[in-house]
């Protein structure tokens, strides 16, 4: 055969050398112990951001902000629970768009690193497991379960396919992929488990993505949570040792990459306890200390946001995490600039080039001021509204899953077996209220029954009488061995020493109503409360934004001066759980694309104990400045601190 002419040969190796030019490419440099993007070496500074906690309206303004302190990247988690509320039944529009999310995030020049799960922790209901694995009872979540697995085989075949054109190497944002979540926190350290997962992972991604894993800095943690092929990172905070720490690291991966995966820039709250915040020098010192190392970096959170509608976990011994997760990250929940941002900017800065040009603003915020409510009618009074397939007969209470309701709130009804003339104890066999009850008879309310902090209710009541137990699913444990976390009565109910049988059980599906327009929907039920004034009870009105004023819808907070706690719907938007009798958090964050200047903007409120301010009145009020700071010092009426913080 006749050699090929020079000029075709030159031709040849000119098209091939521009191939691999071309070719996209990000892998692990075990010699250098670097990363290598398009083949030279590569440091990424990054920060966390979940795309289920901002609104999608805000995603670019966020995403803006934290290219402009400097980021490469920007890590976010996948909630799985946010996209397959139901079996097989997938959510990847509006604000569960994340292809949108990753596109948005590569046209503004940030890479991704995508903590896909199966479970996140991230104090998110259950981990972003769904509720309905637990429909098996005795399932072993985050095992070689074969139901657990099965579940997600499924889940993964519909997810992974939509990340892979995403990937770095074709094109997209992504540069390394997260298998699973601080495995090695976790009892049932079953490698099986990991090992499935990598070939779940490689099946749908291929074999050039750099898969990893992250596991708190320490070698009992990393015996469970690694394994080969996977690449082993460490997360630490601020004061840690930080040559202690990625001495860990090297346990796993002798060479590679420094990497943490979990700098924690602030903090997580939980309802009742002190507001959580870190200090900014400490911040500062630490995260110059793993740039100086040429260790790879991510801020964990640089933006918390919300945990909107019922989203927020909890950790063991039960505490359900707040409605703001704020996290008191350098940018704040509501997307706002801090001295914490910029301290930061200025760090990355003595590293790398940060790009010049105007950061987005904080945002305006407007104080749209009181807004008066009116009473609409008793959960009770609303019953075959609420649950129009009507109640589910049981001898004894089944819990949310068996009754397939998987979040808020299902009412259990019996009727008093016997007259009890003396005040005699209302309990459940082994703290069985899962999370809270509201108990009422005959539509008169008699307290609240609290998991692991009120068991007990005395009560007297007549033969015959209706008792209503209205129980709250407050988020679902997101860390640790109590994850398959059932909600509802999960165990029988006790009268001093009667068991409590023969229950009509009500699942509730009060957000399609409300954003049905309860109150518009239901006018005639605008009637004065058969029952007494505290039971828990749906308060609607509405207001005008003013127009005229530039730029208006603005984002805003609201306050609930004198209430005790509940839900909030804003046109039908669940805003997310309110709390001011427990605090921190006083204000809710109303972001201003679900506000209208067309229309009149309807507020619905379910108040679970009681709205009475000193008035006798049932006002909210846009405040334009949030609270999440407030203990039980705080005067939820004045507004002000009773104690100093
Ligand atoms: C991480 O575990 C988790 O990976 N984490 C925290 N860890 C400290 C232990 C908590 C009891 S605090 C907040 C973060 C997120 O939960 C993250 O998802």
């Amino acid at each position: 055969m006749a050699p090929l002419p020079q000029s075709l040969l030159v031709l040849l190796f000119l098209l091939v050398s521009l191939a691999a030019a071309l070719q996209r490419t990000f892998e692990i440099d075990y010699d250098g112990s670097c990363f290598r993007k398009d083949g030279k070496p590569f440091r990424y500074i990054s920060g966390s951001i979940h795309y289920s906690r901002v609104p999608r309206f805000y995603w670019k303004d966020r995403l803006l902000k934290m290219k402009m302190a400097g980021l490469d990247a920007i890590q976010t988690y996948v909630p799985w629970n946010f996209h397959e509320p139901e079996p097989e039944k997938y959510q990847f529009t509006g604000d569960q768009d994340i292809e949108a999310f990753l596109q948005t995030a590569n046209d503004l020049g940030l890479l991704v690193v995508l903590r896909a799960g199966p479970y996140i922790c991230a104090e998110w209901d259950m981990g972003g497991l769904p509720a309905w694995l637990l429909e098996r009872e005795s399932i072993v979540l985050r095992s070689s379960d074969a139901d657990y697995l099965a579940a997600v085989d499924k889940w993964m075949s519909v997810f992974l396919p939509k990340m892979k054109p995403f990937l770095y190497q074709n094109g997209g944002p992504i540069i390394t992929v997260q298998v699973e979540n601080e495995y090695g926190s976790y009892f049932t350290c079953d490698y099986n488990y990991l090992r499935y997962l990598e070939n779940l992972f490689r099946q749908h991604l291929g074999d050039e993505v750099v898969l990893f894993t992250t596991d708190g800095a320490g070698i009992g943690l990393l015996k469970c949570g690694t394994l080969q092929g996977l690449y082993a990172t460490v997360d630490f905070g601020p004061g840690t040792n930080v040559t202690a720490a990625f001495l860990s690291q090297r346990y796993s991966e002798p060479r590679g990459p420094l990497v943490n995966s979990e700098f924690y820039t602030g903090w997580l709250d939980h309802w009742g306890q002190r507001h959580s915040v870190v200090s900014t020098q400490a911040i500062v010192k630490t995260l110059n200390e793993m740039l100086a190392f040429g260790a790879n970096v991510n801020m964990y959170m640089f933006i918390g946001g919300t945990n909107f509608g019922y989203w927020n976990g909890a950790n063991s011994p039960y505490a359900p995490q707040p409605t703001s997760y704020d996290y008191d990250a350098p940018l704040s929940e509501a997307g706002d600039l801090t001295d914490k941002y910029f301290a930061i900017r200025d760090v990355i800065g003595k590293y790398k080039r940060i790009p010049e040009g105007p950061i987005p603003p904080t945002t305006p915020k407007y104080a749209y001021g009181q807004i008066a409510l009116e009473k609409l009618n008793t959960v009770a009074d609303l019953l075959n509204t609420l649950c129009q397939g009507g109640p589910i007969k049981s001898v004894y209470p089944l819990n949310f899953v068996q009754v397939k309701q998987y979040f808020g709130f299902v009412l259990y009804r019996t009727t008093l077996p016997k007259n009890y003339t003396v005040p005699t104890p209302l309990s459940t066999f082994l703290n069985g209220v899962r999370d809270r009850a509201y108990v009422t008879i005959d539509g008169v309310p008699q307290g609240v029954l609290e998991r692991d902090k009120n068991l007990f209710l005395n009560i007297t009541g007549k033969a015959g009488a209706a008792l209503d137990l209205l129980v709250e699913n407050l988020g679902r444990v997101n860390f640790g061995r109590y994850n398959n976390d059932f909600k509802g009565l999960v165990s029988n109910v006790t009268l001093g020493n009667d068991t409590l049988k023969n229950w009509l059980i009500f699942p509730l599906d009060i957000d399609s109503l409300v954003i049905h327009g309860l109150q518009n929907r239901y006018p005639a039920l605008r009637r004065p409360s058969s029952t007494a004034p505290l039971a828990p009870a749906f308060y609607v009105g509405s207001f005008l934004i003013p127009s005229g004023i530039p730029d208006l819808p603005q984002d805003t907070f609201i306050r609930f001066p004198g209430w005790t706690k509940g839900q909030i719907w804003i046109n039908g938007f669940n805003l997310g759980r309110y709390w001011p009798a427990r605090g921190p958090q006083v204000t809710l964050f109303v972001p201003r694309h679900i506000l209208t200047t067309s229309a009149p903007n309807n507020v619905t409120v379910l108040e679970l104990e009681s709205p009475l301010n000193g008035a006798g009145k049932y006002i909210v009020e846009f405040v334009d400045t949030p609270v999440l700071n407030a203990t039980l010092g705080f005067d939820t009426e004045s507004f002000k601190l009773l104690s100093k913080e």
